[in-house]
């Protein structure tokens, strides 16, 4: 039997309305932080939809800050694997919870971005310049978002920290976007945390960058859009991924 799209869509956004997931575990080489040891995780797991809002940049502001937060700094050798944990809510892993470690509606890209700062644990976040290191979107020939892997892995995106970059303190801000609603602006959702870093070694190349807010428009291709139709391509927001 066939559903009309719209009311399908609307039956789906109100079943989901609240299937929302945080980052909140950093592992180094494959070797756990903590549980929310170094990163600044919102006691609320809800997205920003404004692209232009300084909610953007680590989250915070609508979705307060569990206090305190964290005054762990995370030593990453620069070549270092570091996989990202997200889960549906701050308790962690819940097998039980269908939605954990998000619910599969939620399809869209993952990234990661990493922006030097003077001090790691230091409350403005305005004003940093950012890269990308890591971004998976959508494999057309599947029809598999980065999203649909992050939940076969059980919450889990590994990436790899250039080898190149200056050694300091930086921030990290790994993000996923969920499209399940973003067919017009505002729709989609923007879900990211900072995890505060030291990184060690390392050499001298400085990566080009942008600015959050900025980096996005809500009329980018891969912001607003149609996810409920088989795609030919995916354009994953922001710049292309650094790389040394
Ligand atoms: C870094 O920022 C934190 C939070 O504002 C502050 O407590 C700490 O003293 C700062 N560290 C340095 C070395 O300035
Ligand atoms: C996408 O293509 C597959 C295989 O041709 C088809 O079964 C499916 O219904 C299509 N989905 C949409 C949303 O058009
Ligand atoms: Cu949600």
């Amino acid at each position: 039997m066939k559903t009309a799209p719209s009311v399908a869509f609307a039956a789906l956004v109100a079943s989901t309305a609240s299937a929302h997931s945080i980052f909140q575990e950093v592992y180094v080489n494959g070797v756990d932080q903590g549980h929310i040891n170094g990163i600044r995780v919102p006691t609320y797991d809800g997205p920003i939809t404004d692209v232009t809002s300084n909610d953007l940049i680590c989250n915070g502001g609508i979705n307060p800050y569990q206090q305190p937060v964290s005054d762990v700094i995370i030593s990453v050798p620069a070549g270092a694997q570091v996989t990202a944990e997200w889960h549906h809510t701050l308790a962690g892993a819940d097998p039980s919870d269908s939605a954990d470690p998000i619910d599969k509606s939620h399809k869209g890209p993952i990234m990661t971005y990493l922006a030097k700062i003077p001090n790691a644990t230091q409350t403005t976040v305005t004003g940093l310049q950012w890269f990308k290191i890591y971004e998976d979107g959508l494999t057309v020939s599947t029809q598999q978002w980065a999203v649909d892997r992050l939940i076969a892995n059980k919450g889990k995106v590994t990436f790899t920290i250039p080898s190149c970059i200056e050694p300091g303190q930086y921030l990290m801000r790994h993000e996923l976007i969920a499209l399940h609603a973003a067919e017009s602006y505002p729709g989609a959702q923007f879900y990211m945390e900072c995890a505060q870093l030291q990184i060690t070694g390392g050499g001298s190349t400085s990566p080009p960058t942008v600015s959050f807010p900025g980096a996005y428009k809500g009329s980018d291709p891969g912001i607003t859009i149609n996810i409920y139709q088989n795609l030919t391509s995916y354009t994953i927001p922001g710049p292309s991924v650094f790389t040394c």
